[in-house]
């Protein structure tokens, strides 16, 4: 269902734009490298009827896609905040609009209408969830686990998720790094829900490789191929039995439509700032309930700000699978929110206070900043 009560305008004054650096509790080692430290960008939106709360989660480095926080933090500053303040007055649903004469930039974008979000549903009084057609309170919460030095360590670290109670694990894989890793853990805790996460980093012509995890019973491979290859994705699906689930490559409803028109995914990764912002998100989300295709919440490492709404996302009743919506300890020692997200018997909480429904903490927030900037109209 689109969204069924739109909000009500808020009257823009300015954004403060921060890059935080957040230390992580371990490293996490992805196809295309490790981080030790999340560098994110957290928005501010100020406005007549009060504050609202965002983040752009883009990496330093253009490694998942080709945002990355320097790009994201100029095109915000010369470009996208401009035009917002330029237009004064602005409802959450005006935003995308407003916005889409600038190519690209999705992250940016969605952070920005996130806060924008955020200040007219506090000024409202409406929690988040709400808004955006939430049908539970609280989410399954699975966990994405990193590569590790080796398939034993693996092992150790998923049994220490599944010891707090993650329902749901994925792993991420790279070639040499793929059939070993996937047989540890299937072969030490049986028939848990499993599935794996490529981050693009095979090719059609790894096609038997891929075959051989068809034996692991996984619930899905996530974004075998490049964020491009949607025809390469659909030949590929046809030749496994383990479904084909894009992150990736669903950039846009439109990026939806097409792979689902194609064959190219049998489950779908949603990731607000991925498309533009949560309510492209639930178009996407739309989209495929109606097409019979599962979805679940990806994750972009979020802080207490991004983590809460993914939380309320997720609720959403085409999102059937575990997402990866894990609590605020999987990543750092210390958020920047008062109610960090936490696991309670294998589920995150979904925020029933108005907007995000948490609380910044001044402290932690000015702790993890490096950069700030105020854009006034
Ligand atoms: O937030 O739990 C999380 C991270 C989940 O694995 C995760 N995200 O490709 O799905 C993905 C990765 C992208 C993050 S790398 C910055
Ligand atoms: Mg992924």
């Amino acid at each position: 269902m689109p969204i069924a009560h739109p909000a009500a305008s808020v009257r823009l004054e300015g954004f403060e734009l921060r890059v935080l650096h957040l230390p992580l509790v371990s490293p996490f080692t992805t196809s295309f490298g490790t981080e030790t430290v999340r560098e994110v960008i957290v928005v501010r939106a100020l406005t007549a009827d009060g504050d609202g709360w965002g983040e752009i989660v883009t990496q330093d480095a253009p490694l998942y896609s080709s945002e990355y926080t320097q790009g994201a933090w100029d095109v915000a500053i010369r470009w996208l905040i401009p035009a917002l303040l330029e237009r004064g007055t602005a409802a959450p649903e005006d935003v995308a609009g407003v916005l889409a004469p600038f190519v690209g930039h999705r992250m940016a974008k969605a952070g920005l209408e996130l806060a924008i979000l955020d200040a007219a549903l506090r000024a409202a009084g409406r929690p988040l969830g709400q808004y955006l057609g939430a049908v539970r309170d609280r989410v399954p919460s699975g966990v994405s686990v990193g590569i590790q030095h080796d398939p034993a360590a693996l092992v150790e670290v998923v049994r220490s998720y599944l010891d707090e109670g993650y329902v749901r694990i994925k792993i991420k894989i790279k070639p040499g790094r793929d059939i070993g890793d996937t047989a540890a853990v299937r072969d030490e805790f049986g028939a848990i829900p499993l599935q794996v996460d490529a981050n693009s980093a095979y090719t059609l012509s790894d096609i038997d490789t891929l075959a051989e995890l068809d034996r692991f019973d996984l619930l899905l491979i996530e974004q075998p191929l490049q964020e491009d290859d949607i025809v390469d994705h659909a030949t590929l699906a046809r030749h496994l039995r383990t479904p084909v689930c894009l992150d990736e490559s669903i950039v846009s409803l439109k990026a939806a439509t097409d792979a689902l028109a194609l064959g190219a995914a049998s489950v779908v990764n949603i990731k607000a700032g991925r498309v533009g912002g949560y309510l492209e998100a639930v178009r996407v989300h739309d989209l495929c309930r109606d097409a019979g295709i599962p979805v679940w919440c990806g994750g972009m490492l979020e802080t207490g700000i991004g983590r809460a709404a993914n939380a309320a996302l997720a609720a959403l009743p085409g999102f059937t699978l575990p997402g990866d919506v894990s609590a605020s300890s999987r990543f750092y020692h210390r958020d920047i929110v008062t109610e960090p997200a936490v696991l309670d018997d294998g589920h995150v909480r979904v925020p029933t206070g108005p907007g995000l429904g948490v609380t910044i903490d001044p402290v932690a927030l000015e702790a993890f900043t490096v950069a700030r900037e105020i854009v006034r109209r």
